[in-house]
Parts: C-alpha cells; sequence; structure tokens
C-alpha cells in the first residue's frame, strides 16, 4: 500500500464526517452564526474545504497558491453540492499524489516562514481541517443537529 493511500483513508474518515454534517444540517442555516460577527455557517465550511483543497494542491504542485476568496451561496443546498465537488477533487489529487511528493521540498517559505516537505504540509492540513471540523460541530448542534456523525466509523 501506497504510504499516501493510508494518509487519504486517515483524511477521510474526517472529510467523510464533515460531510455528513453539512448534509444533514438544515436548510436555511448557511448564514447562521453563534455569535454576531462570526463567520457564518457557510463560510466556516467554505473555508475548510477550501483550505483543505488548496493544502493538498501545494503538496502536488510543489507551489502555495494564493487561497482564493469563498463563493458567496444563498442556500444549504448550494452549500453541500460544493462541499461534494471540491471534496471530490481534492480526494483525486490526494490519490494521483505519489510517495515521492512525501518527502519533497514544498516551496512554502511565505507562508510558514521555512519550506515544508509535502509529508508537513500534510499534517498542517489534518490539523487545520480536524480543528474547524470541531467548531463546525457546535454550529450544526446550534442548529438543531441532533446526532452528528463522527469520525471513528472504520467500517
Ligand atoms: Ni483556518
Amino acid at each position: 500500500m501506497k504510504q499516501v493511500d493510508s494518509l487519504l483513508q486517515a483524511w477521510l474518515r474526517h472529510r467523510d464526517a464533515l460531510v455528513a454534517l453539512v448534509d444533514v444540517t438544515p436548510e436555511g442555516n448557511q448564514n447562521f452564526t453563534p455569535w454576531e460577527g462570526a463567520w457564518t455557517y457557510a463560510l466556516l465550511t467554505l473555508h475548510i474545504v477550501g483550505m483543505g483543497e488548496w493544502f493538498m494542491q501545494a503538496v502536488a504542485s510543489g507551489e502555495m497558491a494564493n487561497p482564493e476568496p469563498p463563493v458567496q451561496v444563498t442556500s444549504m443546498q448550494q452549500l453541500k453540492e460544493i462541499v461534494h465537488e471540491v471534496t471530490k477533487r481534492t480526494t483525486d489529487t490526494f490519490k494521483a499524489l505519489p510517495d515521492e511528493q512525501l518527502s519533497a521540498e514544498i516551496n512554502s517559505s511565505k507562508i510558514f516562514g521555512a519550506n515544508l516537505t509535502g509529508a508537513q504540509i500534510i499534517e498542517a492540513m489534518f490539523e487545520h481541517e480536524i480543528h474547524h471540523k470541531g467548531q463546525l460541530f457546535v454550529y450544526a448542534r446550534m442548529c438543531g443537529v441532533e446526532n452528528p456523525p463522527f469520525f471513528f466509523n472504520r467500517g
């Protein structure tokens, strides 16, 4: 098994839980915020999936692009579709990574102050996603989701 494949499986356990969480969040909650001035449900979700793809593209290309601003969404349905699309693209890029990219140096000094290896960028990607996913669980619970899906299902 490629090293990349086991990392992909580890990431997908988290991402699948995120997708499931967004899928069960009722329509109309795209602009929900837990306090005034906080990111909306949609912005937080777009940030997680957008940055995930951004990290993965950096590992694949060796270069860190400037992150793109999130698109405007007007419904949970639209948000769900974007989450599925971006997850599919990120998964495809991840799957296609050769193991050599894990030890390759990524041109990341302007973001991280040092050039990290592909494996280190993937670690940052995981930490970023897990951190914000925890926040989104609270958002979803406040939007009435009673049994949020967790990440430990390995069946
Ligand atoms: Ni963040």
